[in-house]
């Protein structure tokens, strides 16, 4: 036999082959032609068989010719595998009595959780949840609220601003919104503005640049500072259980006037004193108060007529006392470990 022969049975071989792999169909159509061509009793062994029969000087050349057809099946047999979504050397067997795939399953955050049960206990008051803009102009961010020009508050040091030359600024909190909803009505007004403020701080494990307020808010005729103990008082026993106490300090802030800071009996330690507490037993919530005539003044409203509270709390911060997480970066990494734990 001469080399030239052997090349016209290669080209036959892998003619034969090539129509045969574009026509098979399915695993068992594929494992039947890797039987027929690529086998141990297959076509190409056959053709191995005949280098034994070539001139000693053509044997090379016959033996490249076919170590290239057997490199050319083995891809071309292989990418059709790969087609198929299967290796080669795989059992094809299917287990059936295996688990079915299930999706991944999202879940709540945990700052969506504790938003919702802030939500559930001011609704079940009587409070509206209203929501305003993240982006505000320094007037509603500010100016409305009583904060002056000059205060540290609107510094570049602590504000974000999206345009300082037209006073756009991203909120600081959301006491914007409770401006927008006084301006559009008269009182009764009794609502809370949950949502997303932005702060310039360098993360740390108290601090993030973003973060999630609840504020609310109350006016109406012969409102007083009695009904905002008591509301605070009903939300500390709904959210964290009844034997849940609370406590007000005096302390300002430019909104309202008389200005308190609130504290919730330590629910680690039920007051005994702890870590959570520094040994207190008592942990800061946030602010509250009566809300300022000068706010009033901004949104029209008759402060001879009208009284209002006001109050605001941090959500990270009510989250990390139910989730004893100590620190508020957690929230914003996004590592599956942490928040597959909720
Ligand atoms: C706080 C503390 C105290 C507050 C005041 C007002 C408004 F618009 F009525 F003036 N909204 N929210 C307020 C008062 C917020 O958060 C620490």
């Amino acid at each position: 036999m001469s080399v030239e022969t052997l090349k016209a049975q290669i080209n036959t071989v892998e003619t034969a082959f090539k129509s045969s792999l574009e026509k098979s169909a399915g695993q068992d159509g594929l494992e039947a032609l890797r039987i027929q061509f690529l086998g141990r009793k297959g076509a190409l062994t056959d053709l191995f068989k005949l280098l034994g029969s070539l001139p000693a000087e053509e044997k090379r050349l016959g033996g490249q010719a076919l170590n290239q057809l057997k490199n050319l099946m083995n891809q071309q047999f292989q990418d059709r595998m790969n087609d198929l979504g299967e290796s080669r050397n795989e059992q094809t067997f299917f287990d059936f009595s295996l688990p079915g795939d299930v999706g991944y399953v999202g879940r709540i955050h945990p700052i969506s959780t504790i938003l919702r049960e802030i939500k559930s206990c001011f609704t079940s008051m009587g409070f509206s949840v209203r929501q305003g803009p993240e982006v505000e102009t320094e007037y509603y961010n500010f100016d409305a609220l009583n904060i002056s020009k000059g205060h540290p508050a609107r510094d570049m040091q602590d504000t974000l601003f999206i345009d300082e030359s037209n006073e756009i600024v991203l909120r600081t909190h959301t006491s914007p919104v409770q401006v927008h909803v006084m301006e559009s009505q008269a009182p009764p007004v009794r609502i809370i503005a949950p949502g997303r403020c932005y702060r310039r701080d360098t993360p740390d494990a108290t601090h993030s640049p973003v973060f999630h307020q609840v504020e609310g808010l109350c006016v109406d005729e012969g409102v007083s500072f009695a009904d905002l103990k008591g509301v605070i008082q009903t939300f500390a026993k709904r959210m964290f259980g009844s034997d849940m106490k609370i406590r007000f300090r005096p302390s300002f802030f430019p909104f309202t006037e008389p200005s308190a800071e609130y504290d919730f009996s330590c629910m680690m330690c039920k007051g005994k004193g702890c870590r959570v507490c520094s040994g207190t037993g008592w942990v800061e919530i946030s602010g509250a108060g009566m809300v300022n005539p000068a706010v009033f003044k901004s949104v029209g409203y008759d402060p001879e007529k009208y009284t209002g509270y006001a109050f605001g709390m941090g959500v990270e911060r009510i989250a990390m006392l139910v989730y004893e997480v100590h620190d508020i970066r957690l929230f914003y990494e996004n590592d599956m470990r942490f928040l597959k734990q909720f």
